[in-house]
């Protein structure tokens, strides 16, 4: 990418996009395209095929997505998988049909089979079933997968694939029902903290594993990626070290700061058992995450804190 480059953050306001977003900016970006999902509804293929034939971006991300924690994944079934198909193939196709010079497309870990054996390599996919509770959302994104190899593999486009592991991090969903563990936890320590709760719900059995990595390391993953990683395929982006669901509540709890119990509610799906990723391709290729888990968790924790104190 040259430093004039115009660049499309599809998704620069979640978690990822603003991120991604950051990091450009830290290393002297400044050509970029923006639209709100209110100015551009990526759903809505006539609009996206406007909006590239007048900007035409030079590089896309694709950042932007339906997501959310286990229970959303799980209600909002029909969501997950119509929206996210829908963002794919209209940015996808209509990076083609204008001529972007290089796509990076964003999965998740949760492509690969429910019982894949850990680490999880790259090749593991479409090898076995895949967790119940996700099913939809992964389909979206393996179809995302396979349309840059296939717009590769027939018309020659520079589209990637990259599979980021369990994030967190600025501009996070800490809504209590439909986001994610660290965050839910996050709020639910802070909350019960400053109301002298006696205990901590935590959903499931505590023992499904994850691993966790900042967004800003995300971030700088994409955009090393985005130099130096031109074939079809998938590259996993993660640390390579994962926690119980327990083991992450302590950590919490202890950031937090708060002393009273933990209960476990066994109604709430566990969902994936584990899911560590093998990240020797991507380490390989010569990037290595910075943020360790502890270290992460105290900035969010922070900057929660902070909001939710003024
Ligand atoms: O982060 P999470 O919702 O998603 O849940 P997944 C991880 C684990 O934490 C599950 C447990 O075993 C949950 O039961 N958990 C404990 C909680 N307490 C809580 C809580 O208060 N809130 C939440 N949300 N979980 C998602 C997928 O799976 O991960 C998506 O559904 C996506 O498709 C995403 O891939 C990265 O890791 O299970």
């Amino acid at each position: 990418m040259k430093k004039d480059s115009k660049i499309y953050i599809a998704g620069h306001r979640g978690m990822v996009g603003s991120a991604i977003h950051r990091h450009l900016v830290g290393l002297g970006f400044a050509n970029f395209i923006f639209r709100t999902s209110a100015e551009l509804d990526l759903r809505d293929q006539r609009a996206v095929n406007e909006f590239f034939e007048i900007e035409r971006p030079d590089y896309v991300f694709l950042a932007a997505a339906k997501v959310g924690g286990i229970l959303a994944n799980n209600n909002y079934r029909a969501d997950f998988i119509y929206q996210n198909i829908m963002i794919e193939a209209n940015v996808i196709h209509a990076a083609y049909a204008t001529g972007v010079e290089k796509l990076l497309f964003l999965g998740s870990s949760c492509i690969y089979p429910k019982m894949a054996p850990q680490p999880m390599t790259e090749d593991c996919l479409l090898t076995g079933l895949l967790e119940h509770t996700n099913e939809p959302y992964a389909i979206a994104k393996i179809a995302g997968i396979k349309m840059c190899d296939a717009y590769r593999d027939q018309y020659g486009c520079n589209f990637i694939s990259v599979m980021p592991t369990n994030l967190y991090g600025p501009n996070d969903n800490y809504d209590l029902q439909n986001a994610h563990v660290l965050p839910s936890l996050i709020r639910k320590f802070h909350e019960a903290k400053l109301n002298n709760e006696p205990a901590v719900t935590v959903w499931g059995t505590g023992s499904p594993r994850r691993e966790f990595l900042h967004a800003d390391d995300l971030a700088a993953a994409c955009c090393y990626l985005m130099e130096h990683y031109n074939e079809a395929g998938l590259v996993n982006i993660g640390t390579g070290v994962d926690v119980t669901i327990a083991e992450l509540a302590m950590e919490i709890k202890e950031v937090v700061g708060y002393e009273g119990a933990v209960v476990y509610d066994h109604t709430k799906p566990d969902g994936t058992p584990r899911k560590l990723m093998d990240v020797s391709k991507l380490s390989k290729l010569g990037w290595t995450y910075k943020i360790a888990l502890r270290e992460g968790l105290e900035k969010v924790y922070s900057a929660y804190g902070k909001v939710k104190s003024e």
